[in-house]
């Protein structure tokens, strides 16, 4: 069954003078990379990554969150960006300077996938930095454990925004001003729980933009939303192939 945006959502998309669209770890599923809500495989699956992705988390026990993060590393090591995200990287092609694409997502796929003009809230899982002060660094696959920062000799961390860490504020205040000028915003591959990237959203709603939502289950944001059920490597290329068809 293909999901067609209806012709007065084409008409606006078309003619949006701001196009923003909000990634979450849905787009990034059918590239391999387990969602956060999705159960967990092998030695992970008895942990709530929640519960992993702190500071604390790592201050209790850095050899095992080091090692949930080599693990995931791995995974996106081995994937590769899909339809989705090529979808996207399209769209951008499109739009040029009227698109700006906002992800959670750590996995670097959108950039694999050629989209630039891309706002990281959340950081970047391929990068490190030593917990205490933040000097780049530079492990490896092997590392069985967090290396030491050879400036200050505190642990190495990845290069993400924690549960309780603060998001980059020139990021996030950017995501802001995209949401708050968007005539419509796309919501893809998210629950839209966590903050404050959750509250992008509703920051475009009460511009009043058009917010569309791709993703296989409603969630907090459904009742506000058009609606396009199904999975963002299915959707989104129908979607920029409906741009092109009577554009
Ligand atoms: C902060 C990097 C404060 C790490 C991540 C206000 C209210 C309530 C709570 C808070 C609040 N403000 C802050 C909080 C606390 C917390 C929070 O939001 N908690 C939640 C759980 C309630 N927020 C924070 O701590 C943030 N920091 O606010 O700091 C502060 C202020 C001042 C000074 C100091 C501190 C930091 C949040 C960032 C955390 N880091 N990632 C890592 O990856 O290891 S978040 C991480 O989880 C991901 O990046 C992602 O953002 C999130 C998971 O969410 P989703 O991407 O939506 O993925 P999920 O699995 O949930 O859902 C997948 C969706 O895809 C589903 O809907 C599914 O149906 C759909 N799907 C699946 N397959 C497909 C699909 N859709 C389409 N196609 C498919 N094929």
């Amino acid at each position: 069954m293909s999901v067609r945006l209806p012709d007065s959502a084409l008409e606006r998309l078309r003619n949006a003078k701001r196009v923003a669209v909000m990634t979450g770890a849905g787009i990034s599923a059918e590239s391999g990379i387990p969602t956060f809500r999705d159960a967990q495989t092998g030695l992970w699956a008895k942990y709530d990554p929640a519960d992993l992705a702190t500071p604390e988390a790592f201050q209790r026990d850095p050899k095992l969150v080091w090692r949930w993060y080599q693990w995931r590393r791995e995974l996106v090591g081995r994937a590769a960006p899909n339809a989705g995200h090529s979808a996207l990287a399209a769209l951008e092609r499109r739009l040029g300077d009227r698109f700006r694409l906002i992800t959670q997502n750590v996995d670097g796929l959108h950039a694999r996938a050629g989209s630039e003009r891309v706002l990281p809230l959340h950081g970047d899982i391929t990068r490190d930095k030593c917990f205490d002060h933040g000097h780049p660094m530079q492990s490896s696959p092997e590392d069985e454990q967090p290396p030491a920062c050879p400036e200050c000799g505190s642990l190495a961390r990845p290069g993400v925004v924690w549960f309780g860490e603060s998001l980059p504020e020139e990021t996030l205040l950017e995501a802001i001003e995209w949401s708050r000028t968007a005539d419509v915003f796309l919501s893809v591959g998210t629950s839209s729980v966590v903050q404050p990237a959750a509250s992008l959203a509703h920051e475009a709603l009460r511009n009043q933009a058009l917010l569309i939502e791709v993703n296989l289950a409603d969630t907090p944001l459904s009742g506000q939303a058009l609606i396009l059920r199904g999975a963002a490597g299915e959707v989104l290329p129908r979607l920029v192939e409906q741009l092109d068809e009577d554009g």
